[in-house]
Order: C-alpha cells, then structure tokens, then sequence
C-alpha cells in the first residue's frame, strides 16, 4: 500500500509537467503570401507557449490587435526592428499586424488550443489588404 502511494506520487510531477514550446516567426519583405509578410502567417500553439518575432527584414515590427484576441490574453507593441517575445495565455485566435505595412496586409494569425478556425473572425473595418491576407490565412487555416 506505502510503496503504491510513493509510486504514485513519483508519477505526478512527469504528469503535470508541461513543455512549453518556443515558436519563431519571421517578418520579411515577400513570401509565398505576398509582398511584407509574416513566416508563417498561421501558427497553431497551446497556451503557456511563447511566439517570438524575429526582425529578419528591415521596417517590421509586431503588434497584437487588440480587438482580435482572446479576452485577458496578453497584449503586446513590438519595436521596429526588434525582436518581441509574445507569452500566449488565453485559448483562442489572435491576429497579428505589422504597424508600418498593416495596410499592406501584413497580419497573421495564431491560433492557442484546440478551436475552429471559422470562430475567427474579421473585422470589415480592417483595412482592404489586411482582410484579404486574413482570410487567405483563414482559407489555409481551414484546408488543413
Ligand atoms: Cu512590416
């Protein structure tokens, strides 16, 4: 019985214990999505990941629309041309712009958790080009 119990409670730290993962995306000029772009521009992560930004072209930066994300997820504005580390929190799906190029269409989205990517939604208020990289993302999202 006591050698059942330690056994058990040997078990509960490799159980509980989660590995979170560390995600890297690029912000770049052009790439299979179009002109300014983030790599990849979808991602799928669990919550208590983090999602770093690396600055690999020149002019980028990356900013949580805050009217695309999960309730209390974690709100971030990143430099121009500096890296940003986001530490997702919430399950759900967060759009992602690039402040210089948002009219350009530079978005992206992550989506934490399990979740169906038609919840997703965007906003018409969005500027032209960055609805139709959303819902290219979206499209993708959904073929997959
Ligand atoms: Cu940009």
């Amino acid at each position: 019985m006591l050698r059942r119990l330690i056994m058990a409670l040997a078990l509960v730290p490799l159980a509980s214990v989660s590995f979170a993962a560390e995600h890297i995306v690029k912000m770049v000029n052009q790439n299979d999505w179009g002109a300014m772009a983030f790599e990849p521009s979808f991602l799928h992560v669990e919550v208590g990941d983090t999602v770093t930004f690396e600055p690999t072209d020149y002019g980028h930066n990356a900013v949580t629309i805050n009217y695309m994300i999960p309730r209390g997820a974690n709100r971030y504005r990143g430099k121009i041309n500096k890296p940003i580390t986001m530490a997702i929190n919430k399950s759900g799906f967060y759009g992602i712009e690039c402040s210089p190029h948002l009219t350009m269409g530079m978005v992206m989205t992550i989506q934490a958790g399990d979740g169906d990517i038609t919840e997703f939604e965007i906003p018409k208020t969005l500027p032209k080009q960055a609805k139709l990289r959303f819902n290219a993302i979206k499209d993708y999202a959904m073929s997959r």
